[in-house]
């Protein structure tokens, strides 16, 4: 299988809990290369065009203020990209499923994820790249070609 390369984003339910070394360590044990690292104060035009394909969605707004910290202080993100083998796959196999509370307890979201009572915000922790296709792009949105180190 060829190389692929990853975004995953370290959200800012993740950053007020410090716990971003954690996840990274996680990460770390799939073997990928880590060719670009950024933390990132998220502006609202920056997390719509991310999730511009949920635009329609009834948690769209949620998502928003979740990706541009409003929920959590302000907090910034860490947007990484990773390559390797089979990177997608991978890589959103240690994030664990959508949902927090459905996600197996060994995973990412599983460990560190909640559902909030007050906002209902699915604090999921990390995203990560659903396709080839979409890492192309959301790289591109997130990254400088000369930010990466390949
Ligand atoms: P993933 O991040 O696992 O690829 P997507 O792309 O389907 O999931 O959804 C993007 C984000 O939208 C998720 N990370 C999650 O925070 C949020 N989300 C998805 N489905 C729901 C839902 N039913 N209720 C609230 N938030 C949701």
């Amino acid at each position: 299988m060829a190389k692929e390369r990853v975004l995953v984003l370290i959200k800012p339910d993740a950053m007020v809990k410090r716990i971003a070394g954690n996840i990274i360590t996680d990460l770390y044990n799939l073997n990928l290369k880590m060719i670009g690292l950024k933390l990132v104060n998220v502006k609202r035009e920056l997390a719509e065009q991310h999730y511009c394909e949920h635009k329609d969605k009834p948690f769209f707004e949620k998502l928003i203020k979740h990706l541009t910290g409003e929920f959590h202080n302000n907090e910034n993100v860490i947007a990484i990209v990773y390559e390797g083998e089979n990177a997608i796959e991978k890589a959103r196999k240690a994030a664990g499923e959508t949902n927090p509370e459905e996600a197996d307890f060994c995973t990412i979201r599983g460990k560190y994820g909640r559902i909030h009572t007050k906002t209902d915000c699915f604090e999921n922790v990390i995203h990560v790249s659903d396709s080839p296709e979409a890492a192309k792009r959301e790289i591109a949105l997130w990254f400088k070609e000369e930010e990466l180190v390949g």
